[in-house]
């Protein structure tokens, strides 16, 4: 009989980690999630893939753990013995990166460098081999060196949180040059979705814009909308995960659209989407500036192209669109027909309901 496969999940219970677990358990996959104790529920987006352990049919499995907690991590490990471990756990806002320096980094690099070592020891103890996959940030490649970027372009992070990812980077070339580990970097650009959690800038955007339309906000402050960013969409960019621990070898990997927007650009087609003009709404306000910018980034994932037979589905404006009909939808401003980039509202309706607010 052949062993189902086990995958271990740091960060199960943000945006990536609720998409990877459901392309995990589509393919077959016991997923193992490590979640941290809080004093609100915070498995909004696992909820409706769990199921109760005691059911017989359950393959998803949750454990209190944290990033900063290295004997827990180990345990978790050797109790459940993954072929894969996925690391997306982290504290992943580069802005509150420079509030909490300390603790940001204690997550990012430090966390990665527990989970290497008990891998590191686990594997020398057992024979067994486990497939790590770190989840690394365009955020490293910071000041504009080489455009497009792509793996070989050097690092120049720009931020507390960019900084722990190239020590994670290096960190897990490094176990894997030194201990034959079979440890993948991913390089993911921006990737947003309905579940992108509501203080990155796309998500605010597309909240905002739905809180206005419902009469519930009248404006939306903002930081610098000249920074550009490649965005995709999370839901392509966790199976480009999987696929780099599907390979003969281990290796890193750009994972990008090839292609650039401002945070103007995301304005003017989420907006226009409801026939609003985000003009009439956005408000400067110098709190969400950052000490250190980082201004363009624009991704070459040829490499993954290639290699992996990986490729983007969804195109920029279509992940606009169907973040905006999702946050529309949440507050019940119209019914949404699955992703789709046509609008099912009527327009009219809703710019008469905006501008009457
Ligand atoms: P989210 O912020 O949505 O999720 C972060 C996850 O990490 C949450 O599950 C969170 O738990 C968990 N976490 C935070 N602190 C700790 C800790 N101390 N110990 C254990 N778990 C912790 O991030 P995304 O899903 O967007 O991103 C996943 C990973 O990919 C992150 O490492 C991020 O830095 C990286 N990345 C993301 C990109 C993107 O565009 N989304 C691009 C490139 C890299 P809780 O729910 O309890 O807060
Ligand atoms: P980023 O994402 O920093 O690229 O990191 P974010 O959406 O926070 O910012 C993108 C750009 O928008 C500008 N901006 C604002 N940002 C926020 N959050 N709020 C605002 O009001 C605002 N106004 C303008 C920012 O200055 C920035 O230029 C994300 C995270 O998911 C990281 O974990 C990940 O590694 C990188 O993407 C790739």
């Amino acid at each position: 009989m052949v062993e189902v496969k086990r995958a271990l999940l740091t960060g199960i219970t943000g945006q990536d980690g609720s998409y990877l677990s459901e392309f995990l358990l589509g393919k077959g996959y016991e997923v193992h999630g490590i979640i941290r104790r809080t004093s609100t529920f915070n498995t909004d987006r696992i909820d409706h893939i769990y199921v109760d352990p005691h059911n017989d049919q359950a393959r998803l499995f949750l454990h209190y753990g944290d990033l900063t907690d290295g004997t827990t991590l180990r345990r978790i490990l050797e109790e459940i013995e993954p072929h894969e471990i996925y690391n997306l756990g982290a504290q992943s806002h580069v802005r509150v990166s420079f509030d909490a320096p300390e603790y940001t980094v204690d997550t990012v690099a430090m966390g990665t460098l527990r989970i290497l070592e008990a891998i590191r020891d686990y594997q020398r103890r057992t024979g067994n081999q486990v497939r790590f996959y770190q989840a690394g940030s365009s955020e490293m490649f910071g000041k504009v060196l080489e455009v497009p970027q792509k793996e070989t372009t050097p690092f120049y992070p720009r931020s507390p949180y960019s900084c722990a990812k190239v020590y994670a980077h290096w960190q897990t070339v490094n176990y894997r040059e030194s201990y034959n580990l079979f440890a993948c970097n991913g390089i993911l650009f921006n990737h947003e979705s309905p579940r992108r959690g509501e203080t990155f800038v796309t998500r605010k955007i597309t909240r905002a814009l739905a809180r206005i339309v419902a009469g519930q906000q009248k404006h939306l402050y903002m930081g610098n909308l000249d920074a550009q960013r490649d965005w995709g969409y999370a839901k392509d960019y966790v199976q480009a995960m999987w696929m780099m621990l599907q390979q003969d070898e281990p290796d890193d990997y750009v994972i990008a659209t090839n292609e650039t927007h401002s945070i103007k650009e995301f304005l003017n087609l989420a907006f226009g989407y409801v026939n609003l003009n985000w003009e009439d709404y956005v408000v400067f306000d110098e709190r969400y500036l950052r000490p250190a910018e980082v201004d363009l980034l624009i991704g070459d994932s040829s490499k993954a192209q290639e290699k992996l037979g990986w490729k983007p589905s969804v195109t920029f404006e279509e992940l606009v669109h169907l973040m905006v009909e999702a946050d529309l939808k949440a507050l019940g401003l119209i019914p949404l027909n699955g992703h789709t980039a046509q609008p099912t509202l009527d327009r009219a309706t809703v710019r008469s309901v905006a501008t009457s607010n």
